[in-house]
This record gives structure tokens, C-alpha cells and sequence, in this order.
């Protein structure tokens, strides 16, 4: 329904002087801070910056589901296992949103999952890391929704709008997710030793691929200043990351438990932490393909299409059926 928004490419806009007015007016109203919305002209670098981000972000969140759902038939206690379901229903929820906010770009739903399947596309490199333990439940609450919440936050004022609006509400549930992994470690850190060692393992696991959510060095981001100029990015990877570390560091503390890098100070003259020197080795290969999980995620994801064929065909099915009734009671009232 959008598609007829597709336009011309970014060199047609230095070419044809009507487009370079149209770059104008579009600059003009992201500067002003209003919404690019889906029928707005927009060149063809923001629509697939746009296009890329919101589909690698929604891919993340559906392949999200799998280190968690690893633990809902181990949960603890009914508390804990109804908790977990409604988390990871919440991911799905949030794949949904963005998907369809991607595909007010012109893109269809069908594209996406063909680029997630044939293991095309990207999504985020912390979720081909593998749940060994209860406590890493704890830790993808409060380190992982606890770094995507610092990166999405500013994504609410994304110049997009259909972007802009479903971080709204994707923020929410992802703030509650991020207490309900705390309060895990919080539980964990005042049990017994064994607990608490449990604890200390996944924080010594999961903390440097945590950092590395937040994406490449500033160096070298080659997406962030065209971004940052067109209001998607409102902060850069490594601001984001320290942000992260600031809040996250006292909170571990807190807890009792002890960073992974040796060489975390704080710095009193900046007020920030200072951490050590991210492996990007690691995160290169994670992010090529060759992580721990990847090929298992990509798998399950594929197994997981498949079984659900036939839902998708019977609902196909019984639409059709209400469409004839429908069609048929119409012509009876007649
Ligand atoms: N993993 O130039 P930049 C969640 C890629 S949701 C894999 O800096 P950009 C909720 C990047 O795509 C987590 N790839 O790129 C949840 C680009 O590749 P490309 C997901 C990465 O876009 C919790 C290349 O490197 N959140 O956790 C990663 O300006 C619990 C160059 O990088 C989002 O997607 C990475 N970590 O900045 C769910 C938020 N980092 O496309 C379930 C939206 C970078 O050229 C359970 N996304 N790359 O082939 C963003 O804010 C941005 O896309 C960044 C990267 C910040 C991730």
C-alpha cells in the first residue's frame, strides 16, 4: 500500500533539480523534528538505512525467543515459567511491530523471512551465545533488554515515524524485562553459594558480548554519520555503550558480583567507567557467522517455519470461508 513512495535513487537527486529540492524539504523536516512518515518523499539511502536497521532489529527480537525458550520447561517455579512465557511472547510482539513498520518502506513480510532463512540477514551477534544455566535467564533480562532499552530509548525519536512508534511501546515491556532479569539476579546473589557462583558465571560469560551489542567502535560504524544526520542514530555506538556501562557497573556491585575485565576503573574527573579493550575479533566472527550458535539459531528457525506451515494454511483457509460466508449472507439479505 506504500509502495507507490518508492522513489528515485540518491544520484537522481543530485541530477534532477526538482529532487534536490525535495532533499531539501525532507532535511528540513527532520531538522525541525517532525516524522518522515511512509508516503513522504525520503532519497533512497534513508529508506534502505531504514529498511536494513528496522529489519535487523525485528529479525533480533524473533531470534531472541530461542536462548530464553531454552529455560521455559526448566523455569524454577510457576512464577518463574509464567513469567519467562510472557517475556518471550513479548519478543515475538515486538518482531511483529517492526516488521510491519519495515514493511511501510515498501518491503514485503515474505522478503524478510526469506533474508532471515537463507541466513542473509543479520541480527543481533549477543543472541548466537548459547543459555547454559538459569542465571543466564537473569543475565539476558538485565544485560541484554537492560542494553537494548539504552539503545531504543533515543530510537522513540527516531525521524520516522512508524520507527518512532513502535519503540514506544516495545520500551515499556523491554524496561519490565529488564527488572524481572534483576530481580533473578537478585535472588540468585542472596541464595546459597552455589547461587551465587551460578550468577558470577553467567556475568563472566556475558558481559563482554554484551558490550558489543551496541555495534562496532565509533571508528568504525560506517553506517552512524548518515544516521546521526538524518536523526535515526541520536547517539553513537561507543556513547551508547558507556551509557551502559555507567548504569549497569553500580547495579552489578549491588549485587555482589565482579566485572570480567580487570582493568574497570572509575573515573572521578569524567564520572565514567572505564572498561577494557572489546575483543572485535570475537565480535567479527560472531557477527560473520561463526559464533557458537549461529548455525543452531538459523536451524531452529527454519524447523520452526516449517512446522508452522500448516497454521498458516488453515488460517488462510478459514478466511476464505468467512469471506464466502460473508459474501453469501450479503446476497441473501439483498
Ligand atoms: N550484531 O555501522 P554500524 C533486543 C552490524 S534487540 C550484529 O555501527 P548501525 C531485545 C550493522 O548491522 C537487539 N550486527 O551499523 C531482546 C552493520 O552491518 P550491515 C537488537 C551488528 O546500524 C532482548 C555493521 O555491523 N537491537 O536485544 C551489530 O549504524 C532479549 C556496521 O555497524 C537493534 O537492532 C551487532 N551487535 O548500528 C530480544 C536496535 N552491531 O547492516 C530478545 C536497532 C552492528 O552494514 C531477548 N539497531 N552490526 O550489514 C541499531 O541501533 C543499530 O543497527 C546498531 C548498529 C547500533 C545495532
Amino acid at each position: 500500500m506504500y509502495t507507490q513512495a518508492l522513489n528515485s535513487k540518491d544520484t537522481d537527486a543530485v541530477a534532477r533539480p526538482e529532487d534536490v529540492a525535495r532533499v531539501a524539504v525532507f532535511q528540513s523536516t527532520i531538522d525541525a523534528e517532525d516524522k518522515i512518515e511512509p508516503n513522504d518523499w525520503m532519497p533512497d539511502g534513508y529508506r534502505r538505512t531504514l529498511v536494513r536497521q528496522i529489519s535487523q532489529h525485528a529479525h533480533s527480537e524473533v531470534i531472541g525467543m530461542q536462548p530464553e525458550g531454552n529455560w521455559i520447561t526448566r523455569a524454577p517455579s510457576l512464577r518463574r515459567k509464567a513469567a519467562l512465557l510472557a517475556k518471550i511472547q513479548d519478543e515475538a510482539g515486538h518482531g511483529l511491530y517492526l516488521y510491519a513498520a519495515a514493511e511501510t518502506l515498501g518491503v514485503s513480510r515474505e522478503t524478510f523471512y526469506e533474508q532471515l532463512l537463507s541466513g542473509k540477514a543479520k541480527y543481533s551477534s549477543i543472541f548466537n551465545y548459547p543459555t547454559e544455566t538459569w542465571a543466564d535467564i537473569g543475565i539476558i533480562g538485565w544485560l541484554v533488554d537492560g542494553a537494548a532499552i539504552m539503545n531504543q530509548i533515543p530510537l522513540c525519536r527516531c525521524s520516522y515515524g512508524p520507527y518512532a512508534r513502535a519503540m514506544i511501546r516495545v520500551c515499556k515491556e523491554e524496561s519490565f524485562h529488564q527488572r524481572q532479569g534483576y530481580e533473578i539476579m537478585l535472588t540468585l546473589c542472596r541464595g546459597t553459594a552455589a547461587q551465587k557462583a551460578m550468577a558470577q558465571d553467567a556475568l563472566n560469560r556475558w558481559w563482554w558480548p554484551a558490550l558489543m551489542m551496541f555495534g562496532p567502535s565509533d571508528k568504525d560504524s560506517m553506517h552512524s554519520a548518515d544516521s546521526t544526520r538524518w536523526k535515526i542514530k541520536r547517539f553513537s555506538n561507543d556513547d551508547l555503550r558507556q551509557k551502559f556501562v555507567d548504569a549497569t557497573v553500580p547495579q552489578g556491585h549491588f549485587l555482589g558480583l565482579t566485572f570480567p575485565n580487570p582493568s574497570l576503573s572509575y573515573d572521578e574527573a569524567s564520572g565514567h567507567w572505564n572498561y577494557g579493550e572489546i575483543d572485535w575479533s570475537e565480535f567479527k566472527r560472531v557477527v560473520a557467522g561463526d559464533g557458537p550458535m549461529n548455525k543452531q539459531r538459523i536451524a531452529r528457525r527454519r524447523q520452526t517455519e516449517a512446522d508452522g506451515a500448516w497454521v498458516r494454511e488453515a488460517a488462510m483457509v478459514y478466511a476464505e470461508k468467512r469471506r464466502q460466508r460473508a459474501a453469501a449472507a450479503k446476497v441473501a439479505a439483498e
